[in-house]
């Protein structure tokens, strides 16, 4: 039998990394002196996305930022969750903006900043996917055209998490929302709506784009500190599962994620300047059924006859991701 040294721990870990490792090879989050922004006492789900990946992409903001950061939230589960009042979570100056207006509030808040002189404080804006993709979209997309110094930070559940489950235009086909239900003859959200906001971001040709999940912190870590290195517009989105909305276990959290990445389903790259500068490669490509199956808002899907059809057409999707951003390793 040959010799094998025991491991006593693992680097390069999807998730939070190790404080056995040297200092400068820790994630923000395993470092002890990480800021802890958005802190114990909030009321989120458990297993929820949006929190977990808020909490890593604002603790690495502050740590990229020697601890200047204002962040502007829009309506949505994240403010909701964060601060019922009179109380609130963040550990940072944070302010509520309305539903809609996070991107522009964040633009003044850069601009406010500049007149004072105060070059060293930083701004983020985030929201929601409907805070973001719809009510949001026409101040986002100002704020990119004007490339306003702000990091804007999507936190994609897919839908209207907050106010009861609704359809937003980040909602993926066939999915069941409390406004597509799994009716009819096609039931579940339609095929051939919705935006891809990350394309759209790209489209303004703005210094930075990324997309991230909460499989994989460390490069959503990586990604945040690169975007407080520059300046002007940045965007990153996050796919953050919703075990409420979702009808997922919460301990699957970043499985959900995983999968999701690992079908091409959400392809997981970054783009400067409207060009994509990098992806993270698919390890081995599943099948989207695989996906799709542990959530109850596609259970529709995997009745006693499967809907071989429609999984085919998401399928097709993820293929298409998979080509278009040049997602898998090629072959030997
Ligand atoms: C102008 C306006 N319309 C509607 C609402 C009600 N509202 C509050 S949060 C929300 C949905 C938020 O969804 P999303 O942005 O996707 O964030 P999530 O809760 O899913 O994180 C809605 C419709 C509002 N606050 N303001
Ligand atoms: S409903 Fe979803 S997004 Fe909102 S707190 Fe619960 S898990 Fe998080």
């Amino acid at each position: 039998m040959s010799f094998q040294p025991v491991k006593f721990y693992q680097t390069g870990t999807f998730t939070v990394g190790n404080r056995l490792l040297g200092p400068e090879e820790r994630s923000v989050q395993a470092n002890m002196q990480r800021t802890n922004s958005l802190n114990s006492g909030h009321r989120a789900c458990q297993g929820c996305g949006e929190a977990l990946g808020a909490r890593y992409a604002i603790d690495a903001a502050m740590n990229a930022t020697n601890r200047q950061l204002i962040a502007a939230n829009a309506t949505g589960c994240l403010e909701v969750f964060s601060t019922p009042y009179p109380e609130t979570s963040w550990q940072i100056p944070w302010i509520h903006s309305l539903f809609g207006n996070a991107a522009a509030v964040a633009t003044g808040l850069a601009a406010a900043m500049k007149v004072k002189g105060r070059n060293d404080v930083r701004v983020i804006a985030q929201g929601g996917d409907g805070g973001t993709a719809d009510i949001g979209f026409g101040c986002l997309s100002g704020m990119f055209e004007r490339n306003d110094d702000v990091l804007y930070i999507c936190y994609d559940n897919e839908a209207y998490m907050n106010t009861g489950v609704q359809r937003s235009s980040t909602t993926p086909p066939a999915a069941r929302t409390a406004t597509t239900m799994a009716v009819g003859p096609e039931p579940g959200n339609v095929f051939g709506q919705g935006k891809y906001l990350p394309a759209i971001a790209m489209a303004h040709g703005i210094p930075y784009v990324a997309t991230a999940t909460v499989a994989d912190l460390r490069d959503l870590e990586y990604k945040v500190t690169k975007a407080m290195s520059m300046h002007g517009a940045r965007y990153l989105h996050i796919f953050v599962p919703c075990p409420l909305g979702w009808g997922t276990e919460s301990c699957d959290t970043i499985r959900i994620a995983r999968l999701a990445k690992e079908t091409g389903v959400f392809p997981v790259f970054e783009a400067e300047h409207g060009e994509v500068t990098g992806v993270l490669k698919i390890r081995k490509q599943l099948p989207v059924a695989e996906y799709l199956k542990p959530q109850k808002r596609f259970a529709h899907l995997f009745g006693a006859t499967p809907a071989e059809e429609t999984i085919a057409r998401i399928q097709a999707m993820a293929d298409r991701n998979i080509r278009k951003y040049g997602l898998l390793e090629p072959g030997p």
